[in-house]
This record gives C-alpha cells, sequence and structure tokens, in this order.
C-alpha cells in the first residue's frame, strides 16, 4: 500500500508566484516520498494528451494554452493512498469550493489558476507519471526514515 504513486504538478502560475517551495514542503511534512522532479515547460501536444479526458470542454483551448505559458514542476510522489490524499491536499477543482488547509483553498481563488495538479486515480495516476517521465527518471531510492512514518 506504501507503493502507491501519484502525479503532482505545479502549474505556471504556482511557479511564477513562488509558491514550488509551499507545495513540495506540505507534501514531504505528510510523510509522502518524492521520487522524481523536474521543471518542464510543456508544449500544447504534450498537453492535450495530458488532459485528453477533457478534449471536448469548452474551456480545453484556454486550458492548454495556460498550461503551456510558463515552466511546470512535475513530480511523483509515492506513499499510503498517495493518489486520494494528493487531490484532499490540493483542494477542490474550484478554489472557491476549496477548504482553508488545502492548497488549492490556501492559495487560489479562480478554477482557470488553480496552481495545481493532482491524479484523480491509480489508473490515471500511472498513465501521467508514464507521459511526464522516463522509467530512469523516477527514482527507487531507499528513505531511512520509513519505519518512523509507517508502523
Ligand atoms: P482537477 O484539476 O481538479 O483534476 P479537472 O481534471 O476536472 O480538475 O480539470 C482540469 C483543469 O481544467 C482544472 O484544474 C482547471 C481546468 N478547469 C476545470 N473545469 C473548468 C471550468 N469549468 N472552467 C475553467 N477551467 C476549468
Ligand atoms: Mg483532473
Amino acid at each position: 500500500p506504501q507503493e502507491e504513486r501519484t502525479f503532482i504538478a505545479i502549474k505556471p502560475d504556482g511557479v511564477q508566484r513562488g509558491l514550488v517551495g509551499e507545495i513540495i514542503k506540505r507534501f514531504e511534512q505528510r510523510g509522502f516520498k518524492l521520487i522524481a522532479l523536474k521543471m518542464v515547460t510543456a508544449s500544447q501536444d504534450h498537453l492535450k494528451v495530458h488532459y485528453q479526458d477533457l478534449k471536448d470542454k469548452p474551456f480545453f483551448p484556454s486550458l492548454v494554452e495556460y498550461m503551456a505559458s510558463g515552466p511546470i514542476v512535475a513530480m511523483v510522489w509515492q506513499g499510503l493512498e498517495a493518489v486520494k490524499q494528493g487531490r484532499i491536499m490540493l483542494g477542490a477543482t474550484n478554489p472557491l469550493a476549496s477548504n482553508p488547509g488545502t492548497i488549492r483553498g490556501d492559495f487560489s481563488i479562480q478554477t482557470g489558476r488553480n496552481i495545481c495538479h493532482g491524479s484523480d486515480a491509480v489508473d490515471s495516476a500511472e498513465r501521467e507519471i508514464a507521459h511526464w517521465f522516463k522509467p530512469e527518471e523516477v527514482s527507487g531510492w531507499k528513505r531511512t526514515v520509513d519505519s518512523w512514518i509507517y508502523e
């Protein structure tokens, strides 16, 4: 169960606003393990595949344009219920519905500038990880503190 992985990305607005450290800090402090990280300015073609499930939505073109507008910090975090807990830590898609204490609820106010991405299911997480990272970019490092985070 501690092997579950999720794809978390800090979107261009999160990077521009200096929230990279804050977002990484929250996942680290919670006990999740960082196993991949890179800064990348994604192409619109890459983002169209990432968001393929939304291709018929009216906001799809502006979503892809915004996501391609600057560097993204792409990450893979591993741990118990990483996908579900990652979504809870991010907050609701619309920041106006995100609880205080969540990343979106603390740092954003509009859906189209909600600063972070998190996979919504284990299968989409694995698809997204494979889309953003080569296998050799994901580290299987052993974390010595794990026995103090998991019993
Ligand atoms: P999430 O990012 O919470 O998984 P999603 O997958 O439904 O949400 O949508 C992906 C992104 O698209 C979302 O983070 C922001 C944008 N988006 C979603 N719904 C939108 C809407 N109604 N208007 C504008 N942008 C929207
Ligand atoms: Mg989504």
